[in-house]
């Protein structure tokens, strides 16, 4: 980690912190809520390493008081959480469970007296199961039901949240929970699961006209970026990289910037009308990065095009990914470049990895590799705003330890420890340095 001091950024630049619903609340059965998919995912056997649930999780749900002191505490701007659709409208549909709704209120008015930008995101992935039921993302009415959630939510707190963010990652959700079934829903459907992608842009296009219609805004997407990096020098291998990366990369983007989907990427599920909806302007462009992708062409006869492959001589974080800084500068420039005028502002919603952290013999989480990783990051979106990038916000992916979808609770994210036996929270030396560097720009912000 480089000693000289971080630069200062714009006066402005909002200083965040991420969660989703799922992975934080538990209170799975609490006040109405119905299961998601994630709960019957995690029920089946062999599909999360050690085996547990959100089904408590952090207990956020009735501990959210103390979660929202540590955000005082920390000083950011802004926490990003998910609202989580099963608690709304556990069916799907109709009617509202209006105490799921009551829950939400109780945290963005918490947020709000203490002085924190509520940041709400409606989908990270929990989808009701009864819309599984009925098809899921693959059926065209799962947007429809998407928009009256939206609708719903915004009905109720449209005067409060300062900015929307319709769908998290679509792409992940796509290609893990479709594609390859690693995540729920468990499908494995491969390139035959691009009606998914199709009807949650879809989904997000009917969400923007719906929070549009209650004044609710400034609205966002977030999705997942990853520089694309050929592993390999063959003509099929560069070729499996561009497939790759505008499977990754493109796939959501251009509908959303209005050029229609990338050149192999379409489906018959895309009707009159749809690419309009979809291109409905947006506010902000959330961007998630984690690391860089290695792709060499996969062998004949394989069901993708692509095989994805471990960079070598990099750092790596306890989920194994490769600790690659410039990669997040390299994805804020591209998006510039490559999008020009039609990209709104940016807004960095997760950037953040995973190590063992555990309290020493006085209780102290020293997590010195979280720090050179955020120091790293943070350095790279610098560059990217001095390179022209209109960056507005960089968020920390987590605030708190979590439930890491499949790799159960092995994975910590977090600024603060928990003790997932007694729901002890330790902040962590990462909690302690993000809050003195967000303190010190707040006292010194520059352009
Ligand atoms: O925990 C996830 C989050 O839910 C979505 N973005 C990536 C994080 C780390 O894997």
């Amino acid at each position: 980690m480089t000693t000289t001091p971080i630069p200062a950024f714009p006066s402005g630049f909002r200083w965040g912190v991420s969660t989703s619903a799922y992975q934080i609340e538990g209170g799975a059965d609490a006040d109405g809520r119905a299961p998601s998919i994630w709960d019957t995912f995690a029920g089946t056997p062999g599909r999360i390493v050690d085996g547990s649930s959100g089904a408590t999780a952090c207990d956020h749900y009735h501990r959210h008081t103390t979660d929202v002191a540590l955000l005082a505490d920390l000083g950011v701007d802004a926490y990003r959480f998910s609202v989580a659709w099963p608690r709304v409208r556990p069916d799907g549909g109709c009617p509202v469970n209006p105490a799921g709704l009551d829950f939400y209120e109780r945290l963005v008015d918490d947020l709000l007296t203490a002085g924190i930008d509520p940041v709400a995101t409606l989908f990270h992935w929990d989808l009701p199961q009864p819309l599984q039921d009925t098809g899921g993302w693959l059926n065209r009415d799962t947007a429809e039901r998407f928009a009256e959630y939206a609708d719903a939510v915004a009905a109720r707190l449209g005067d409060r949240v300062k900015l929307w963010i319709t769908l998290n990652e679509p792409f992940i959700h796509l290609s893990l929970g479709h594609g390859t079934g690693e995540h729920a829903p468990g499908q494995a459907l491969f390139l035959d699961a691009l009606p998914v992608a199709h009807h949650q842009l879809l989904a997000h296009g009917m969400a923007v006209a719906a929070l549009r219609a209650r004044g609710a805004g400034p609205v966002a997407i977030t999705n997942h970026y990853s520089p694309v990096r050929p592993v390999g020098d063959t003509e099929a291998d560069r070729a499996a990289a561009a497939g790759y990366h505008a499977l990754h990369n493109r796939l959501f983007t251009d509908p959303l910037l209005g050029r229609g989907y990338p050149t192999g990427l379409t489906t018959p599920a895309v009707r009159d009308g749809d690419l309009d909806v979809i291109a409905a302007p947006i506010d902000v462009l959330g961007v998630n990065y984690y690391n860089p992708t290695g792709i060499r062409a996969a062998p004949e006869g394989s069901p993708l095009p692509f095989d994805l492959v471990e960079l070598d001589g990099y750092p790596r974080t306890a989920c194994d990914w490769p600790v690659v800084p410039g990669g997040l500068r390299d994805v804020l420039v591209w998006l510039h470049a490559e999008y020009g005028d039609t990209l709104p502002p940016v807004q960095v919603t997760e950037s953040g990895c995973a190590y063992d952290d555990r309290p020493d013999a006085e209780g102290r989480v020293v997590d010195t590799d979280r720090i050179a990783y955020l120091d790293g990051h943070l350095r790279a979106v610098h560059e990217a705003i001095t390179a022209g990038v209109d960056v507005q916000g960089y968020y920390v992916w987590s605030l708190l330890d979590n439930w890491e979808w499949a790799e159960g609770f092995t994975k910590r994210f977090g600024l603060v420890h928990v003790d997932y036996d007694t729901q002890t929270r330790t902040p962590k030396s990462s909690y302690t340095w993000f809050r003195d560097l967000i303190a010190a720009h707040r006292a010194a912000p520059r352009r």
